[in-house]
């Protein structure tokens, strides 16, 4: 039985990633570090927290991700740790390098000292395009980050590139377009709006405030992108590839989406700052912009190219925007009932 080591087990990719290498039969260890409530909600959901091993480290103490290679010996490590949210790598830019930039190095490091044969996985970021250089984004367009966590995950990127060059691990990168899920954090504009219109619908709430409504992005699901992680580690030699849907949609879509699949049409009123939604009925108001969700700055458009995945790996985005919405938006009615 091979085993696989995931950093960032509990979060939306690491929960997927685990269920999907379990049916695969691999042993499936996890990196949780240790908080002062747990937070496995994640593996709970997948029914799976009692089929995966679970282990205490933190991706900045180099000394524990050894410690735990030693212990497990796995053939494949998949490194999803990081501080992951982009509005707050701005207001905790130090706190992200460590993680999200140092923090790779810490794992490639310990593979480096405990076994160089152990094959890596890098989660990487279309945030690394930011203000695109190219529509659209493939592999080879030039990176230009917006953020201290798009800057921390360059490094990552490249700290990767240089192991798998200098030192011949078996070290790919994924360079992910958005994807999302209803395991996606709450704090994250797709969840954000399908947990607000849940609420709406169910009554509970009676509208949400948002930032920039005309940021565009290509949103997959991301129980389809674990499945492209693992095929990078398949291959003969490793190398990097963007796994995008080819689609993109802008947050004002995304929430008349939302709505359109609770009978709502929304009715947009004003400008800038000043805009809102209305419930084109009622007259209601659902949505209104709240400038704190504006970031320093912004990326406003990404659109992958995966066909080198889809002529490499065989990979494929099959779901699309309209039926990602609806797979998050029944899960959240659900939840808020
Ligand atoms: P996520 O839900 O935010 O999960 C991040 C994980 O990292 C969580 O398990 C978190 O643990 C863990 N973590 C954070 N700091 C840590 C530390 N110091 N030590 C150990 N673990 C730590 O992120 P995701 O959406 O699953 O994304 C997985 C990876 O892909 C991340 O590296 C992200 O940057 C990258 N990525 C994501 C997307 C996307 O659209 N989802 C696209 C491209 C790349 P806690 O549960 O304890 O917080
Ligand atoms: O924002 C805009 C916001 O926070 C998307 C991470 O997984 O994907 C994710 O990063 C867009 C941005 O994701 C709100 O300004 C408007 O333009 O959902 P998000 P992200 O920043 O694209 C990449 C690929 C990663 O690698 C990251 O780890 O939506 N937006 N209004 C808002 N965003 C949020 N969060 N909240 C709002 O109210």
């Amino acid at each position: 039985m091979k085993t696989a080591f995931i950093t960032g087990i509990t979060g939306q990719d690491g929960a997927y990633l685990a269920e999907f290498l379990l049916r695969k039969g691999y042993k499936v260890v996890g990196g949780f570090r240790r908080l002062s409530s747990p937070n496995f909600w994640r593996l709970e959901e997948l029914g799976i927290l009692n089929e995966v091993q679970l282990e205490e480290i933190d991706i900045l103490d180099a000394a524990s991700i050894i410690r735990i290679l030693d212990k497990v010996k796995p053939v494949e490590v998949y490194n999803l740790a990081a501080q992951s949210f982009v509005a707050h790598s701005f207001s905790n830019p130090i706190l992200t390098g460590n993680v999200t930039a140092l923090g790779v190095t810490n794992v490639l490091e310990a593979i480096r000292i405990v076994n160089k044969e152990i094959k890596f996985y890098q989660a990487s970021t279309s945030e690394l395009f930011g203000r695109a250089q190219e529509i659209p984004q493939k592999e080879t367009t030039p990176f230009y980050p917006r953020s201290p966590y798009a800057v921390a995950k360059l490094y990552g990127h490249w700290i990767t590139i240089n192991y798998r060059e200098s030192y011949n691990i078996f070290a790919a990168c994924g360079i992910l377009f958005n994807h999302e899920s209803p395991l996606r954090g709450i704090e994250f504009v797709t969840r954000k709006i399908t947990d607000a219109v849940a609420k709406i619908y169910n009554g509970k709430q009676d509208y949400f405030e948002i930032g920039n409504l005309n940021a565009k992005r290509d949103w997959g699901y991301a129980k389809e992108y674990v499945v492209g992680m693992w095929l990078m580690l398949q291959t003969q030699k490793p190398d990097t590839y963007v796994l995008a849907t080819g689609e993109v949609h802008s947050v004002r879509e995304w929430i008349e989406v939302c709505f359109e699949l609770v009978n709502k049409k929304i009715q947009w009123i004003g400008e800038g700052v000043s805009e809102i939604g209305k419930d084109s009925k009622t007259g209601k108001i659902l949505v209104k912009v709240n400038p704190d969700f504006f970031r320093p700055a912004e990326v406003d458009m990404l659109i992958g190219d995966a066909s080198k995945a889809k002529k490499e790996l065989g990979w494929e985005a099959k779901v699309k925007y309209k039926e990602l919405a609806e797979i998050m938006l029944r899960k959240d009615i659900e939840r808020n009932k």
